[in-house]
């Protein structure tokens, strides 16, 4: 009788003990789940984070075509594409992939990148879906800022060692140096869509101005005076200049001139952000821009404005720098 309830005490004791251990492994197995779904929601919310949720997009009604453009919103710069769909990086590495442009049918971005080294840059082509990429320039020089030449899909204009402008042919792998006879620099150059003129940046003692390269005459003109203004862009039909210029503010706003420089006009009045880097919609009728209030370290944002009405949206930001906006059909 005795041992019966010692018995009966042990085989409680042991229920209890199975019980508890059961319990103790039951609890680490949902403590490990939780904590694997925490792990999971994380690294979605990262991506998410990349490239959609975090960051505004907000498209005109009107718009149509698609916007190639540089951001650092991962670490460092990668070409993107903005259009009805939404936002695609197109590039995606540890080198800073920046200065997007168009070919004339809007089927091929040209930019430069650095994997060679940092002030190393060469230049690369590859398709709007980012796809075909390949280098068409790398050389120990520093080669950036490339433009497509219109009458020649395999010449590009760009900027040899921050200095002066070059054109190069991919094809017969010559590269000639332009002779603009400019007093100390000319960088930035911008092929016409129509021709073989190229607008371009000069510095002159006092500043730099937006010029001119007339292929007819082979000669050079400045189209605006006083040493602020610089990054001229073509319209698409061919006829007007969108540049910056911080006559007005002392900061930079965006302005239209006609190709002659005559009528120059002043779009963006917003003395307090940096407008920079215009480039034209596929009508005309509206130019993509980027601002921020801080030049350097600001957080910089992509905004169309409407040349007629002056109505602003800002259509892209992430934390990040957003700039360079392209424009194509
Ligand atoms: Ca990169
Ligand atoms: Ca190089
Ligand atoms: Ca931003």
């Amino acid at each position: 009788m005795e041992n019966n309830v010692i018995k009966g005490k042990i085989n409680k004791k042991v229920l209890a003990d199975r019980a508890a251990i059961y319990f103790l492994c039951f609890f680490a197995i949902v403590m490990l789940c939780i904590q694997c779904s925490d792990r999971r929601g994380g690294e979605v919310e990262a991506g998410n984070g990349n490239d959609k949720a975090a960051n505004h997009i907000e498209l005109p009604e009107s718009f149509a075509g698609k916007i190639a453009f540089q951001s650092d919103q991962d670490g460092d710069n990668e070409i993107y594409l903005l259009d009805k769909k939404g936002v695609k990086k197109l590039t995606d590495n540890k080198y800073e992939d920046e200065y997007p442009l168009w070919d004339e049918r809007g089927e091929m971005i040209i930019f430069e990148s650095n994997p060679s080294g940092k002030d190393n840059y060469d230049i690369y082509v590859m398709k709007a879906d980012g796809s075909g990429l390949k280098a068409l320039l790398a050389t120990p020089n520093k080669e950036s800022e490339a433009s497509f030449t219109a009458k020649d899909a395999d010449s590009f204009a760009y900027t040899f060692n921050d200095n002066e402008i070059h054109l190069y042919n991919t094809k017969t792998k010559e590269d000639i140096p332009l002779q603009f006879s400019l007093e100390q620099r000319s960088i930035l150059p911008i092929c016409s869509l129509l021709n073989n003129d190229i607008v371009l940046t000069a510095k002159r003692w006092f500043g730099w101005d937006v010029a001119l390269f007339e292929s007819a005459t082979n000669s050079m003109r400045y189209l605006t005076e006083g040493g602020k203004s610089c990054r001229a862009r073509w319209s698409h039909k061919g006829d007007r200049l969108a540049f910056v210029s911080h006559r007005a503010d002392g900061k930079g706003d965006i302005w239209v001139m006609k190709a002659d420089g005559s009528q120059q006009t002043r779009i963006t009045f917003d003395d307090k952000t940096y407008d920079y880097f215009p480039s034209w919609s596929p009508d005309d009728k509206q130019i993509a821009y980027a601002s921020s209030v801080d030049k350097k370290k600001g957080n910089w944002a992509l905004w169309i404005i409407d040349l007629e009405s002056k109505k602003k949206c800002k259509v892209y930001d992430s934390p990040g720098q957003d700039k360079f906006p392209a424009w194509t059909k």
